[in-house]
């Protein structure tokens, strides 16, 4: 085994920016030279993730497309890292307000009220903020687009290695087809509310081995799991049919084997393609459920933390469900900790 296995990251990025900042800003390290980056692509993946039946206002704004500024001459990486940038469009509404001037200091936008289900209290006892927009703007989902950037990014990589994925949704309320998904979407925001959804994110044709058993932090389910469940509002991650495997018999959930023609071949894929850690060779098969997007028209019962009386959560605009984008979203993720696994067993500084 050699010291690069051993290592956790070779593709690795930060992302940076805040919902109504300027830019969203990404910089990915650790790609092979000479991997063709196709921008109409990568445009493609982030129109994907602002569609959807039942996204808010925002998205009216928002014509997500990249720029890249680092690490690709003529169409093509050339192993420095790779600089993504994508500008806020309601930036021009917003400078005044998230302005890094001391001098430009006001209230405008400011609230104290918590918004139950964000991260308003905890990341405002945690940074010690009075004002939760300090909260709000980094911790919104706004930055699921750079990151979809990056994804796209990733899933070049994996083109390269005959790697390829798509996603579904398979429940919304209590809808099951997209007939249904719309007319749950459309209910709940008549009621003002909020809706959530399960969906999967299958990737096809991965080699067997990615990921490890002998060591925890190493095991790709792992990776993925943490990569899934951290992206805004996910609540829930399994793989194949895990979510049922308390009530399945072990002789019934356990994906046989069998030879043909001297190649093993399974009748089911209970596991979603991992087993031990480690991909088996089967389609890798992810499903999250999304809870219900915090901010509801009609409001929650909270807090303000200026004067700690009860009051109702502040709402300015916002989705009634947004389960297809971070369908897209988990499928960007998913293939940054795949790719990741790919340049750690086939660490090419060239393609
Ligand atoms: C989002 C942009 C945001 C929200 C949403 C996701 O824009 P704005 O706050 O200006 O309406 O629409 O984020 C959330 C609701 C959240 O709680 O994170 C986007 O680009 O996906």
């Amino acid at each position: 085994m050699g010291d690069l296995e051993v290592m956790l990251e070779k593709f690795r990025f930060l992302t940076s920016g805040e919902s109504h900042g300027k830019c969203l800003t990404a910089i990915i390290d650790g790609l092979p030279s000479g991997l063709v980056i196709d921008t109409d692509f990568i445009n493609s993946e982030l129109k994907r993730r602002q569609q959807g039946y039942g996204r808010g206002g925002r998205m009216n704004i928002e014509s997500d497309t990249v720029e890249i500024t680092s690490g690709v001459r003529f169409g093509k990486t050339t192993g420095a890292p790779l600089t993504l940038v994508i500008y806020n469009k309601d930036f021009e509404n917003w400078q005044k307000i998230m302005s890094a001037k001391p001098e430009d200091e006001s209230d405008e936008k400011s609230f104290t009220a918590y918004r139950p289900g964000h991260a308003d209290y905890a990341g405002s006892v945690k940074y010690n903020h009075k004002d939760l927009r300090n909260v709000l703007e980094r911790s919104s989902a706004r930055k699921t687009a750079i990151e979809t950037a990056v994804g796209a990014v990733a899933k070049l990589l994996l083109k390269h290695y005959g790697i390829t994925c798509y996603s579904n949704i398979l429940q919304i309320g209590s809808g099951t087809s997209e007939e249904e998904f719309h007319a749950e979407i459309d209910k709940a925001k008549e009621a003002g509310d909020t809706l959530g959804g399960k969906f999967e994110v299958v990737f096809e044709n991965l080699p067997v081995g990615l990921g490890s058993y002998v060591q925890w932090d190493r095991a790709i389910d792992g990776k993925i799991a943490q990569a899934v469940m951290s992206i805004p509002a996910v609540k829930s991650v399994s793989f194949g049919n895990g979510q049922h495997g308390y009530k399945i018999p072990g002789s019934q959930f356990h994906d046989q084997m069998y030879s043909e023609n001297g190649k093993i071949y399974r009748k089911t894929n209970n596991a979603g393609g991992v087993e031990g850690g480690m991909t088996n060779g089967e389609n890798l098969v992810v499903k999250a459920v999304m809870k219900p997007i915090p901010t509801l028209r009609t409001p929650l019962n909270t807090v303000d933390s200026s004067n700690m009386t009860e009051t109702t959560a502040h709402f300015e605009r916002s989705d009634t469900c947004a389960v297809e984008a971070c369908a897209v979203v988990a499928e960007a993720r998913i293939a940054c900790v795949i790719a990741n696994e790919i340049m750690l067993v086939n660490p090419a500084d060239h393609l």
